[in-house]
């Protein structure tokens, strides 16, 4: 072995984002396994939310694009129930078992984040997956080894249709089908260090003390992402918005903003030919300055995002990533209300899906 991917392009990261905004997400991911030096392929779901400058960022990071069609539930009623309407979307998570070409795959969230190298999880067979910290004879699908097969997506279909989530999401389906994953095989346990809840400092403190300078992915579950914190580009510090779901540990918060700042802003910056705004003085909720009906390079954000842009305001110092990534677009554009991927959630409900 000797080159980059040369003995293991038949493996893959595999992640899925439904909109740019988790894409910023996806762009750290990626960004992070880079970083820690992986040996396998990067691959990416999208949907035709995810526009096309944020596709090129995309490009640049992974190996393989795919774009899907949303397997939506159209069962609004149900999904009102968890205050998440769009997270039949989520479905597209399944068409990741359609990824053929690679004989094994992890799938990472696009909220996740590797701090140290994980390519030992291909070491582990289909479906391999962390204790989900709300109910840990479930796992969470946040991260999970899994063995992409036409046979086995059709399975996971028909398990939609005829017996449904039991969280109407992908978390409940998933535990559904492979319903003996508690007890089967200890080896299907990955240790969780390996899906880290970013809040678990909050949860077992000890525990974090003894076992946090071990963790491989962290996990930020929950409806507050990093991507909807504030840089203080100065200090270097993280504000949390202020309606936060989650309380996530500022330590990996900053280790997000981190990867952003210094390796992918850089080339979204590259791509534009122009820094997007003089450093360090960044205005949020957009990297580049919010210029309404201005031609040139613009990231456009939606207007029921509850950081608005701030027209003279003045937030020195401070960065947040954009709602949309646009490029030599007309201003900003609302375009329907971003999906985003099902968390793991609480509320009980049997759906049908796909049905
Ligand atoms: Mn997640």
């Amino acid at each position: 072995m000797s080159g980059k991917g040369e003995n293991f392009e038949d493996q893959a990261f595999v992640t899925l984002v439904t909109n740019d905004r988790y894409a910023y997400g996806a762009l750290v991911v990626g960004q992070s396994l880079r970083d820690v030096g992986t040996t396998r392929q990067l691959a990416i779901l999208i949907t035709p939310q995810v526009t096309q400058p944020m596709r090129r960022q995309l490009s640049m990071l992974y190996d393989y694009i795919q774009e899907v069609n949303p397997l939506d539930s159209q069962d609004d009623a149900h999904l009102a129930l968890l205050t998440r309407p769009d997270l039949g979307i989520t479905f597209t998570k399944l068409y990741s078992w359609r990824l053929t070409q690679y004989s094994k795959c992890v799938f990472l969230d696009a909220d996740t984040l590797v701090l140290q190298n994980v390519d030992d999880l291909f070491d582990r067979e289909e479906l391999s997956a962390a204790p989900d910290v709300g109910w840990p004879d479930c796992f969470n699908s946040g991260v999970f080894v899994f063995k992409p097969s036409n046979e086995t997506y059709r399975g996971l279909l028909q398990c939609a249709v005829t017996q449904g989530s039991f969280d109407g999401g992908d978390q409940g389906l998933l535990n559904t089908f492979f319903s003996d994953w508690a007890t089967a095989d200890i080896n299907k346990h990955l240790p969780f260090i390996y899906n880290m809840t970013s809040a678990i400092s909050y949860s077992y403190l000890p525990a974090f003390v003894r076992f946090g300078n071990e963790v491989r992915i962290v996990h930020f579950i929950g409806r507050t992402k990093p991507w909807m914190y504030r840089y203080n580009t100065q200090t270097g510090t993280i504000s949390r918005p202020s309606d936060v779901d989650v309380t996530h540990d500022s330590i990996y918060v900053k280790m997000w903003w981190d990867v952003f700042m210094s390796k992918v802003k850089p080339r979204i910056e590259q791509e534009q030919g122009t820094p997007l705004q003089d450093s360090p003085s960044i205005t949020p909720p957009s990297i580049a300055p919010c210029h309404h009906g201005g031609g040139g390079e613009t990231m456009s954000h939606d207007s029921s995002d509850s950081n608005h842009c701030r027209h003279g305001h003045s937030y020195q110092g401070y960065s947040t990533v954009p709602e949309h990534y646009q490029i030599g677009g007309g201003g900003v554009q609302h375009r329907p209300p971003p999906s985003v991927p099902q968390e793991r959630t609480s509320v009980p409900t049997v759906v049908r899906f796909l049905s």
